[in-house]
């Protein structure tokens, strides 16, 4: 593979705030001594009480902790809204953009934001919200959402974010999980002309969750949904007779900012919960640097609040950093194609971050959709979620940015808080498909299967070696699955999950997922959480699931389905099925092929032998490795023989 190479633009290189000598100088210190680094970088935000201590972390069982700037203490939503009042209140926070272009637009400047904040915040009060309390969040892409959120930091309230298009039983266990007595909510959300019914998966979640005490209703649409009488209270009304005033609360650097759910290779989504200081110096200083963000320029994360790139990168990032943040509430081709770079064009965006799924859909679409708007005002874009592919890459550049915009590729996780690997758009030369270079103290490393490392150019498995400020702290509720999840899999590392080659030119290129968890347009699902909604429905005995390429969507949902005995498998059940799954994970969850089989391939002990599996999900069925294990062998001459058609 001819590898393209391209240099930074010198206007980039002259101009940004690190230019290549700069980022290894800066670097080296703050791997040769984390302590100094983060001192210094640790007082980009306020403090209430600044902390004297820095970094307190082991990754080691027998003192395993992961402690940043412990004595200090802060307040996230003052260091997002406040800190700006006297040079900037005036200046737009949040420019929204609905679903439709032909409802207007929302300008919400700091002085705004600040007071919606403070009187939503007065609201959860006036409700017994107290400090460390959790609050689920199931909105849609509103400002109400970034609203809550920081109106939950204000008063060391934990927000929990549920993404919008989760089911009613995704949302209750959710809810069940952390012990939310509240629940903030829309009648309806729009996407794509498309309603989605938020109020009553709500109340349908609800008859699982008897602790719910509060639900708060904004209203978008105006459907006509039910209420609650004593249980639900109307968003607008509530809140207007609150007062404006309201301090906020001083949190220790370690309490709780946030807990969102993300899907792990067993088991049930797990709670990743983020705490305060740490993972404000970390969403702050990424969303600077990444970006080479200054002040008054604007800036677009097309992601969804409902994911940890919404957090960090549409809401806290950009906020702490003073910036003019973008908020969509609509998909990349409604009402037609042009839609992002119409809104690019409306707004003057500078910046623009999006994943890579949305743009292979905009590709195939043909470039006029791109090539009719001007995107003069573009400067630099980002990509996030998952690998993306050489091609999106160059069409991206070429395409959509004239070729005039360095990419920044960046990888990382709900457990990362932010980036960890990327370029900065001044200082990292781009290799289309790289996630290039770790960011400011991050030690990213290869290892073998062993945990033996890895030198020079190879592939293995990425861990991290050392903790980052922005690094989870736990799962909730379960201490001990955090440290087996990512910690015992090779001693004294963070193990990623991630696979991973690393170049002569020390660049990384993330391969995907080495453990049961797929990556569906970006998003994560665990094949465990499918599969096990699969064997709840009452015709099906046994499944197994694994990722198939998906030209859109990166990778595909591949499912095996073993029927009850007496059950004759059939397109009306296949149907059935699909629609099932839709209704007990979500439409993302959404199989993309099942395959009925009479049996799965098993060894003697009566393991199903996923790699098979695999190679079969991705048809490369020419070798498929050593089956001698095998109880059966000819099931796999069956599935062989079985597989559907692909398209
Ligand atoms: C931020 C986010 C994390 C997983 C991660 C990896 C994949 C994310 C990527 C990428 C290659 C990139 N991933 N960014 N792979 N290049 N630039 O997406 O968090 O939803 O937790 O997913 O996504 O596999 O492990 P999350």
């Amino acid at each position: 593979m001819g590898e393209a190479v391209y240099p930074v633009p010198e206007n980039w290189a002259a101009n940004a705030l690190v230019d290549e000598a700069r980022y290894f100088e800066m670097y080296r210190q703050s791997i040769e001594d984390p302590d100094a680094f983060w001192a210094e970088h640790g007082k980009r935000i306020d403090w209430i009480k600044p902390f004297t201590k820095v970094k307190n972390t082991s990754y080691h069982e027998a003192d395993f902790g992961i402690r940043w700037f412990e004595d200090g203490s802060l307040n996230l939503s003052a260091n997002c809204l406040d800190r700006h009042l006297a040079t900037r209140g005036d200046d737009i926070a949040i420019l929204w953009e609905p679903d439709s272009p032909t409802e207007p637009e929302r300008r919400i400047t700091y002085r705004q934001l600040h007071e919606q904040v403070c009187r939503f915040a007065n609201l959860l009060k006036s409700r017994g919200v107290k400090k460390g309390e959790r609050v689920t969040i199931y909105l849609p892409m509103v400002p109400e959402a970034a609203v809550a959120m920081l109106a939950c930091a204000r008063i060391g309230a934990i927000h929990s974010i549920v993404f919008a298009g989760f089911s009613p039983d995704a949302l209750a266990g959710r809810i069940i999980d952390c012990d939310s007595r509240i629940v903030l909510t829309a009648d309806e959300g729009l996407r794509g002309g498309k309603k989605v019914p938020l109020k009553a998966n709500v109340d349908e979640a609800l008859k699982q969750c008897p602790d719910v005490d509060t639900v708060v209703l904004l209203r978008r649409t105006g459907a006509d949904v039910a209420f609650v009488e004593g249980r639900d209270i109307e968003w607008a009304s509530a809140v207007a007779r609150q007062s404006a005033d309201c301090a906020p609360e001083e949190m220790s650097a370690e309490d709780p900012l946030f807990i969102l759910y993300t899907s792990g290779s067993t088991g049930k989504p797990k709670g990743v919960l983020h705490t305060t200081g740490g993972y404000a110096v970390w969403a702050s200083m990424t969303h600077e640097y990444v970006f080479d963000y200054r002040p008054g320029q604007i800036y677009w994360c097309a992601a969804d609040i409902g994911w940890v790139t919404g957090h960090s990168y549409v809401v806290y990032g950009p906020l702490m950093n003073g910036a003019t943040t973008v908020m969509f509430e609509g998909v990349p081709n409604f009402p037609d194609p042009s839609r992002f770079w119409q809104v690019v064009d409306k707004f003057g965006v500078e910046i623009f971050y999006g994943a890579p799924t949305a743009l292979r859909a905009l590709m195939r679409e043909g470039d006029e959709w791109v090539k009719k708007t001007s995107r003069q005002s573009l400067r630099l874009l980002g990509s996030v979620g998952e690998p993306i592919n050489p091609e999106a890459w160059e069409w991206y550049h070429k395409v959509v940015g004239d070729a005039r915009c360095p990419i920044v590729d960046t990888w990382w996780q709900t457990e990362t808080g932010g980036a960890m690997i990327t370029p900065l758009p001044g200082a990292t030369p781009l290799k289309p498909g790289s996630a290039s270079r770790p960011f400011f103290g991050v030690k990213p490393a290869l290892v073998d299967n062993d945990g033996n490392f890895l030198d020079g150019a190879t592939d293995g498995c990425l861990v991290v070696t050392d903790s980052w400020p922005g690094q989870m702290r736990t799962v909730w509720g379960d201490h001990e699955r955090f440290f087996q999840t990512y910690f015992s899999t090779f001693k004294g590392l963070y193990f990623t999950g991630d696979g991973c080659r690393r170049d002569e030119d020390g660049y990384y290129w993330i391969t995907g997922r080495i453990d049961d968890v797929i990556n569906v347009s970006g998003h994560r699902m665990g094949t465990a959480e499918i599969e096990s909604a699969l064997v709840a429905h009452p015709k099906v005995a046994e499944a197994a699931v694994v990722g198939m390429p998906h030209d859109i969507k990166g990778q595909g949902i591949y499912a095996f389905v073993t029927c009850n005995a007496e059950i004759e498998p059939d397109e009306a059940l296949r149907k059935e099925l699909v629609a099932w799954v839709r209704h007990e994970i979500g439409p993302i969850a959404t199989p993309d092929v099942i395959q009925f089989a009479p049996g799965l391939p098993k060894t003697r002990s009566g393991k199903i032998m996923r790699r098979i599996l695999r190679k079969i999900g991705e048809n490369d069925v020419s070798n498929l490795g050593d089956t001698s294990t095998l109880a059966d062998p000819s099931v796999v001459d069956n599935l062989l023989a079985n597989r559907p058609q692909l398209a």
